[in-house]
């Protein structure tokens, strides 16, 4: 009684996380469910890394490659990573032990656009997915799988592996059955057809995945919550540029560049898109729609006020308060959410038709409008590109958001030229600091220059970026994006800034410490 896996046959798979993970061979390639902390499996990588471990140690090779939806916890990342068991890792990642790993070149690391990865799997561009490792809610009678509280790239790895080890998680709301919508509609090329969605609560799927049993050689019943780490409070800064966002939003609905409601919104994981949330809690609009990744506290105080009518994602990313709150009122959710595969949720022919407004933080931008998500001093990746890139590209306007300094003001984080290009000046509109918001829109590089410094560098650094601009302007060989080549790093080389971003690269090359 209470097992959740209906299906009879099944149920003679059911065995110890242990012996789940004896079934994954060294080598393999392991799609593994889990999405911003949420819907990854609790038990079998924590075992695998125990028998690698134990392998380790009387000196036989095994590592595996790990493939998942974004980040997971220390239960998958931080587990495997822990022992050296990862030989290749993709796509976005955000766990120390992983992040040192990389950095310190011990494990290699592929930081692709989230909406690329499933279909570069059906395309065969990263070989054989070997096997499966997937969290769901529940395996019906009739072998159907109710999935958790993420899809990422699920239905991928339960479509294209070879071999499937499911964790059955008991503590999933079984209320949440329902909520998602799996598209069984993609194509390779050129047999794609159009994906018919034309608003956020458009159901264009079914509510569970698809699974061929005979694939299935384990399951594992687990009992533990996802992740959740607390959400602090907006503070000072994150605020203020939470401000200068909603007034120009106001501002572009009053020239009658955006409907009352706005567009859907899509907003990153973090503190400063909490604090936007916040504040269009207090502000003027209604009726929003959110076409998202990850949905964070801030979009669940929408819905809950009114405020937003419904919210598309691919996972969620919860407070401990907020998922009780959650498991409170999930009929009232249920009727307002719809997660999906993440080929959908970043997909960008959705992404351009529905007209979305992108909002994404970063570490730095140059004067030029590039911007930089992922790595400190050109070398050290903090985390990856996440969906950052899936959106800004595509959205009807795509903001990208940073406090103007870092580490207590010792570095700019607008600089002359960015020491990494995630996203190039053709992708970013407004640039948005706690000292203001650079509209880019229509503007050449000259001209971006002059209202970044202006608006968005911070007091301490604009005499030296406006002196930069200025000498380039006269010394450069082009004056199109005037340049002094041998300078164009110098912010991030003086003294002072140097020893800041050390810091930073010292915290995220001891994640194993
Ligand atoms: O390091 O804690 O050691 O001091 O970088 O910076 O200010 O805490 O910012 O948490 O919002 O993260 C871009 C990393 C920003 C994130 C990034 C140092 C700073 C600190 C973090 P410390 P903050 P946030 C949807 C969209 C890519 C993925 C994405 C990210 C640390 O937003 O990963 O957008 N984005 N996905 O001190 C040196 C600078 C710095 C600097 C900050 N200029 N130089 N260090 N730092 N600026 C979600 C998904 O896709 C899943």
């Amino acid at each position: 009684t209470g097992s959740r896996v209906l299906n009879r046959a099944l149920r003679s798979k059911i065995m110890s996380a242990s012996e789940a993970a004896a079934l994954i061979p060294a080598g393999s390639n392991v799609g593994m469910s889990g999405f911003t902390g949420s819907g990854y499996p609790k038990e079998v990588p924590a075992a695998l890394a125990e028998r690698i471990n134990a392998l380790h140690a009387d000196g036989f090779d095994f590592k595996i490659s790990v493939w998942t939806g974004a980040s997971t916890a220390p239960e998958l990342d931080g587990a495997l990573a822990a022992v050296d068991g990862i030989e290749m890792r993709l796509p976005y990642q955000s766990d120390p032990a992983c992040r040192a790993r990389i950095n310190a070149g011990q494990m290699d690391y592929i930081d692709i656009h989230l909406s690329h990865v499933a279909q570069f799997v059906w395309f065969g561009f990263f070989g054989k997915l070997d096997v499966a490792v997937v969290e769901v809610a529940g395996v019906l009678e009739d072998g159907r799988l109710v999935p958790a509280t993420s899809i990422g790239n699920n239905k991928t790895w339960l479509d294209q592996a070879d071999k499937i080890i499911l964790e059955v998680n008991n503590r999933i709301n079984p209320a949440m059955e329902g909520m998602h919508d799996i598209y069984y509609g993609t194509a390779l090329p050129p047999h794609r057809k159009p994906i018919p969605l034309v608003t956020p609560s458009d159901r264009i799927g079914e509510p569970y995945f698809r699974c061929d049993p005979s694939k299935i050689i384990g399951i594992v019943e687990t009992h533990a919550y996802d992740r959740n780490s607390a959400f602090t409070p907006p503070d000072e800064t994150s605020r203020l540029i939470a401000g200068h966002i909603l007034e120009f939003l106001a501002h572009e609905v009053k020239k009658g560049r955006m409907p009352e409601n706005l567009l859907p919104l899509q907003s990153g994981v973090g503190n400063t898109a909490n604090a936007v949330m916040a504040g269009l809690e207090q502000g003027p609009f209604e009726n929003l729609t959110a076409y998202t990744e990850v949905l964070q506290d801030g979009m669940l105080h929408l819905l809950k006020r009114g405020k937003m009518n419904f919210a598309s994602a691919t996972a969620f990313s919860l407070s401990p308060e907020a998922v009780d709150d959650f498991n409170r009122d999930v009929e009232f959710y249920r009727e307002r959410v719809l997660l999906r595969p993440q080929e959908i949720s970043n997909h960008p022919e959705v992404i351009r038709r529905l007209g979305v407004i992108a909002m994404n933080g970063m570490i730095e931008a140059d004067i030029y409008g590039n911007v930089n998500s992922t790595h400190i001093r050109g070398s050290s990746i903090m985390n990856g590109i996440g969906g950052s890139g899936d959106f800004a590209r595509n959205a009807y306007l795509s903001f990208f958001m940073t406090p103007s300094t870092a580490k207590n003001g010792q570095l700019s984080c607008i600089v002359p030229m960015v020491s990494h290009v995630d996203h190039t000046e053709h992708d970013v509109q407004v640039i948005v600091t706690e000292q203001g918001l650079a509209d880019l829109r229509g503007l050449t590089p000259k001209q971006r220059a002059k209202v970044i410094i202006q608006n968005c560098s911070h007091p301490s650094y604009r005499p030296a970026l406006q002196a930069y601009y200025e000498r380039s302007l006269r010394e450069s060989p082009g004056r199109h994006t005037p340049h002094m080549l041998n300078e164009a790093f110098s912010f991030i080389q003086s003294w002072k800034a140097e020893k800041a971003a050390m810091e930073v690269e010292k915290a995220i090359h001891s994640g194993l410490a």
